[in-house]
């Protein structure tokens, strides 16, 4: 697009805007400061780089085999250089265990350390990207359909050594990062079919969890994913929601909401309002299911931006942390980055520019039509021109431009692995 027409339809929605009172160049600011953890494992279909990687597990699936995906540390940390180049602000890298620069060499997950993620860590200060991290429960021949809550005493120490080693590791990127490092913990666990062990397996899980937790580590923060179900453990899901909303509100731990996890009705926007009563910060896994939990990429849905729209009237922004988490072999993974990327961001972008004042005094007036009438006008005012000009001043293609670049990539890059 041409730079001229850019800064000048800018300078028509800055005035827009103006006029409902909101100051553009804050919005822009406020973009600068929203920082996206961009989930390392879309650039390989949850490959990881473990010398003795086996078949994808704990429930999840990756569908397509579109040519060119990272095969080893090098191809991916390029990837995501290329993804980060086209989308504005800088932004965070988040690491599972299994991404670990294990030099050709067999290390089981309780025998992960900080040093198999130095170069993660040299190479996060190089490029300007803060890490976080995730422990890996799945894809390993002592996962079976139970980790953490698994009672057989050996296989729960096993995967509870794990997940403290992980914390240690975040800790060390956090120490590193002088940011601390948000560390979230997800577990497959839950049954194919009937069960009646139920109590048992959540107070398994619970026990595990305090046992993990029981290090106090100042430079990382830990976050626990609850999930209706995974393919395969359709009956049961230990990890529920409501075993982890309780348990993060009484250990002071952040919850993750991810927008794939939830019955398809229910809304994971109306979650922030009501879990921030009762915890301290939130971490997000934006993704895009269709029909169940089944990581597409994510896009300007309405699901996506209500998101937004509640934490900002929440006056949240600084209370949640902005994950994304789908994986979607079946398209160039470099674009699946780029387009899930700039839609959260688009999306805040709106958010960020709601006359929300006005609406609130609409609502407490008892003003329903005007209140009505002004959400609906708010979305067809030039918002996009905002991102547009933000692209710019970022320096990376604005609008559809981007699409070349990934082309090209494809075409001198991706096609020849
Ligand atoms: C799985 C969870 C979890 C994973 C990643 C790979 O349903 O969403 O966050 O997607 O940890
Ligand atoms: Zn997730």
């Amino acid at each position: 697009m041409n730079e001229q027409t850019v800064k000048q339809s800018y300078e028509i929605a800055r005035e827009r805007y103006a006029e409902q009172g909101i100051d553009t160049e804050k919005v822009i600011n406020q973009l600068n400061e929203f920082h996206l953890s961009m989930h390392c494992w879309q650039a390989d279909d949850v490959q990881g780089f473990e010398v003795q990687a086996g078949a994808l597990g704990g429930g999840l699936g990756v569908t397509g085999n579109y040519p060119g995906k990272a095969r080893n540390i090098d191809e991916l940390r390029a990837d995501i250089l290329k993804a980060k180049s086209l989308i504005p602000g800088t932004h965070r890298l988040n690491l599972h265990e299994i991404y670990g620069d294990f030099q050709g060499k067999v290390v089981d997950r309780d025998q992960c350390e900080p040093e198999h993620f130095q170069s993660w860590i040299e190479w996060g200060r190089e490029h300007n990207t803060k890490l976080d991290f995730n422990s890996t429960s799945f894809s390993h021949p002592k996962s079976g359909n139970l980790s953490l809550a698994n009672p057989d005493k050996g296989i729960r120490d096993f995967w509870i050594e794990h997940t403290r080693r992980c914390r240690r590791i975040a800790d060390a990127m956090g120490r590193a990062q002088g940011d601390p490092c948000i560390m979230n913990v997800w577990v497959h666990d839950g049954c194919k079919d009937v069960s009646v062990n139920h109590y048992m397996y959540r107070q398994l899980l619970r026990e595990s969890l305090d046992a993990i937790f029981e290090e106090k580590l100042d430079h990382m923060k830990d976050c626990i994913e609850g999930k209706v179900f995974g393919i395969g453990l359709e009956s049961f899901t230990v990890g529920s929601h409501d075993f982890y909303t309780a348990y993060a509100a009484t250990h002071g731990k952040i919850p993750t909401i991810d927008t794939g996890h939830y019955h398809p009705t229910e809304s994971p926007a109306d979650k922030v309002s009501a879990l921030l009563q009762f915890v301290p910060e939130l971490m997000l896994h934006v993704s895009r299911p269709i029909r169940w939990d089944s990581d597409h990429v994510t896009i300007m849905d309405d699901p996506t931006q209500e998101l937004f729209f509640e934490i900002v009237r929440a006056g949240a922004l600084q209370r949640v942390h902005y994950g994304l988490d789908y994986f979607d072999g079946a398209i160039n993974r470099i674009g699946a980055y780029v387009i899930g990327s700039r839609a959260a961001q688009k999306c805040m972008t709106r958010a960020l520019l709601e006359p929300t004042a006005m609406l609130r005094n609409d609502e407490l007036q008892g003003h329903t039509f005007q209140l009505l009438a002004r959400m609906e006008e708010a979305k067809a005012m030039p918002w996009s021109a905002v991102y547009d000009e933000f692209c710019r001043r970022s320096n990376v293609p604005v609008g559809d431009a981007f699409i070349r670049e990934i082309e090209s990539y494809e075409a001198q890059v991706t096609s020849k692995r």
